[in-house]
């Protein structure tokens, strides 16, 4: 059917082994043409899920020494032959042996082809063709189980559930509208309401898993602010574990926004540290705070920052004024010194107060602790499925909707028929969340975020 593709698997950089897949049904042939095992055995001669020690060449020139696997499909990743040759990992050695294997007849493999390849062979469903991005991608361990449970395919099993009781009801109300002669019982419209509800709850359920799943993925964007001085930078570079921002006891040296992203705990923050907000003259600092107000009207978490050897000002106040209804952890800093600040002002704002010394590391861990509370991110990683990408959230939106319409249609006393129309709405779009009914333009928009390779 298609053609033997070939692409480098392993990252673009010196490592310690580099692979070269090749898939197909040439795949095992074309591995062949470049690989002579010491035993003289050729790889075609082999069973499935066999390995073979030689070396690699290009034409008379010997490349490196290697290791070939063989995968018979559909026993593989893709579902097609497979051969894997792993080399030394150098730069320029990988690349000479993909240059040899397309010499050899593969063709150069598109992004994600070989996970497409998979999708299109029915070994994975489209959400977890999704997943296998999604652990590549991971950096926590939040986010990489979260990926993990997507990979086994538990998204794809609640969907198939509410998807197939879907289709027993449409089946049952097409067939009695179709044949009202036949002795079909008349589906109860009781019944039909609460399996609409069901279906729309477990719908929605996952809908509003959506958000905690994306602060998980991508991280919380946390903004630092503060007023000048209050030891916002160095926070900044206590949690990013370098010289991240300038120090020093001079207000107003943070100008740009400085951002790194940090794991804390099991969650990853987004940090952006900003500017000190006050009034100025100076030009350069005055855009610098206007950055630092929408850097904390945007961010999904604010550490505001007050110096604890100082009372409360009325800047401080503006501040605690202006993040008291968001997500937001009051930092009172500099405990290393005499305390001046009286918490109990605070606590008229704030109802996460946590005291730090960024300078000696004192209460990071309450920090630390407060965010994984703030946001619950821990009951997540039971929970099973949650919603990737914003695809699979339009899809389940469109179901959620459509049961909607029909449930609004049954009570309103509209005919079945139009019942009916709804619940394959809904049935379509899960269809096209799992990828089961799906148009060739959003498959390739799944695949061109992946790497070459995978
Ligand atoms: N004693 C003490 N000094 C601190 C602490 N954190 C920061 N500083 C000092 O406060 C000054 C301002 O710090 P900086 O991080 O630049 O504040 P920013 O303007 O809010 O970014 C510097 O001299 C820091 O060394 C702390 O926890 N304890
Ligand atoms: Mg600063």
């Amino acid at each position: 059917m298609q053609d033997t593709i070939a692409a480098i698997s392993t990252p673009n950089a010196p490592g310690g082994i580099g692979i070269v897949r090749i898939s197909g049904k040439d795949a095992i042939k074309t591995a062949d043409k470049v690989f002579r095992s010491v035993s003289g055995k050729a790889l075609s001669s082999l069973p499935g899920y066999r390995a073979l020690y030689g070396s690699v060449w290009d034409g008379e020139e010997k490349i490196d020494e290697a290791v070939a696997l063989v995968y018979k499909g559909p026993k593989s990743y893709t579902g097609e032959d497979v051969a894997e040759l792993s080399c030394h990992g150098g730069l320029y050695v990988t690349r000479r042996l993909l240059r040899a294997v397309l010499k050899a007849g593969a063709s150069p493999a598109g992004p994600g082809e070989f996970t497409r390849r998979a999708f299109e062979n029915g070994k994975l469903s489209l959400t977890q063709a999704e997943a296998v991005m999604d652990v590549i991608g991971a950096s926590s361990r939040q986010a990489a189980n979260a990926a993990q449970t997507m990979l086994d395919g538990a998204l794809y099993r609640q969907i198939k559930g509410v998807c197939g009781r879907l289709i027993t009801l449409t089946g049952h109300l097409s067939a009695w509208a179709d044949y009202p002669e036949e002795d079909i019982p008349q589906v109860e419209a009781d019944s039909l309401l609460t399996s609409l509800l069901e279906g729309k709850e477990e719908l929605s359920a996952l809908l509003s898993s959506y958000d905690k799943g994306k602060l998980i993925r991508e991280g919380i964007s946390t903004a630092i602010v503060g007023k000048p001085n209050v030891g916002k930078s160095t926070l900044m570079n206590l949690l990013a574990g370098c010289e991240k921002s300038i120090v020093t006891d001079i207000a107003g040296t943070t100008r740009d926004v400085v951002e790194e992203s940090v794991l804390v705990g099991d969650v990853v923050l987004r940090l952006a540290d900003t500017a000190g907000i006050r009034q100025t003259e100076d030009k350069v600092e005055q855009a610098g705070v206007a950055l630092a107000r929408k850097r904390m009207e945007q961010a999904d978490l604010v550490l505001a920052v007050f110096d604890g050897s100082s009372p409360l000002s009325p800047e401080d106040r503006e501040l605690a004024e202006l993040v008291k209804d968001r997500p937001a952890i009051a930092v009172v800093n500099k405990s290393d010194l005499p305390g001046c600040l009286e918490l109990e002002q605070l606590k008229l704002y704030s109802k996460h107060i946590v005291v730090i010394s960024a300078k000696n590391t004192d209460g990071i861990d309450a920090l630390s602790g407060t965010i994984s509370q703030l946001f619950a991110l821990g009951q997540l990683e039971d929970s099973g499925a949650v919603l990737a990408n914003e695809r699979q959230y339009h899809c389940t939106l469109r179901a959620s909707q459509a049961l909607e319409e029909a449930v609004s249609a049954l009570q309103s006393g509209f005919t079945l028929d139009a019942v009916d129309i709804s619940i394959e709405g809904a049935v379509e779009a899960l269809l096209e969340l799992t990828g089961e009914r799906v148009t060739d333009a959003v498959v390739d928009q799944v695949f061109s975020h992946f790497c070459v390779g995978k």
